[in-house]
């Protein structure tokens, strides 16, 4: 079964500075204004709570870390949470510029978009929304704190924030504080690695009957 078994903390960029160049193992990275639980949401999957660090206070992640998962079967990447109103616009601009940097990059497979399951999206989340999907960048929704609300409220948020932001889907609904929703979110990993793997260039003509020329040729 598919687990995330190890996690390690790996690099952090600044706002500003290049992107660090990682192996080809997929990155799945969390996006969602700040304070919505992106960082939480990575401590849950990973069962370390001391792994990403987290805040009530919106703003704690002011880099891009890198977390590198199951030792390079994938990475996970925590972004900094947009919709700060307190961060001086000098960084609101240096934010914008790195999203962009990064969703051109290529380096991105996939994007969790976080959403709180108790607010309606805001005009921030929606614009997120229309870069991804201008950036063709595969993603699912993934609605936070699901702890706050009760088993018909649930049901209806994840189709509602969902379809605030023109995800066909239904969200996710997590919740890191009960660890409640992780299963799912693994699974929707799982096939993200098997599907990256899939979309990998074939292997070169000759290329199997060399390597096993190769692992033949002691006997
Ligand atoms: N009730 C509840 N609280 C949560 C949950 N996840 C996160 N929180 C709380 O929400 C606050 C923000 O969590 P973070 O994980 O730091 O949020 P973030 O999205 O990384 O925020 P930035 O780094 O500022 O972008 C903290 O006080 C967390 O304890 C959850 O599932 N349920
Ligand atoms: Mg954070």
């Amino acid at each position: 079964m598919f687990r995330i078994k190890k996690a390690r903390f790996l690099t952090s960029c600044a706002l500003g500075s290049p992107l660090p160049a990682l192996g080809s193992a997929p990155q799945i990275a969390m996006v969602g204004k700040s304070n919505v639980g992106k960082s939480s949401l990575i401590n849950a999957l990973a069962n370390n709570g001391k792994l990403a660090r987290t805040s009530s206070e919106p703003g704690k992640t002011r880099l891009v870390n890198f977390f590198e998962i199951n030792g390079g079967e994938f990475y996970l990447v925590d972004l900094p949470g947009y919709g700060f109103a307190k961060a001086p616009k000098s960084e609101q601009l240096k934010w914008g510029e790195l999203m962009e940097n990064y969703l051109r990059s290529g380096q991105v497979n996939h994007l969790f978009l976080l959403l709180d399951s108790r607010h309606e999206p805001t005009a921030a989340d929606r614009q997120m929304a229309v870069w991804m999907q201008y950036y063709n960048i595969p993603y699912t929704v993934l609605a936070t704190k699901a702890d706050k609300l009760s088993r018909a409220q649930k049901r209806a948020a994840a189709a509602a924030v969902a379809k605030a932001v023109g995800s066909m889907s239904p969200a996710i609904m997590v919740s890191a504080k009960e660890k409640s929703g992780l299963e799912e979110v693994v699974a929707r990993i799982e096939q993200i690695v098997c599907d990256t793997a899939l979309e990998r260039p074939a292997p070169k003509e000759g290329a199997a009957e060399e390597a096993w020329e190769n692992s033949a040729g002691g006997e």
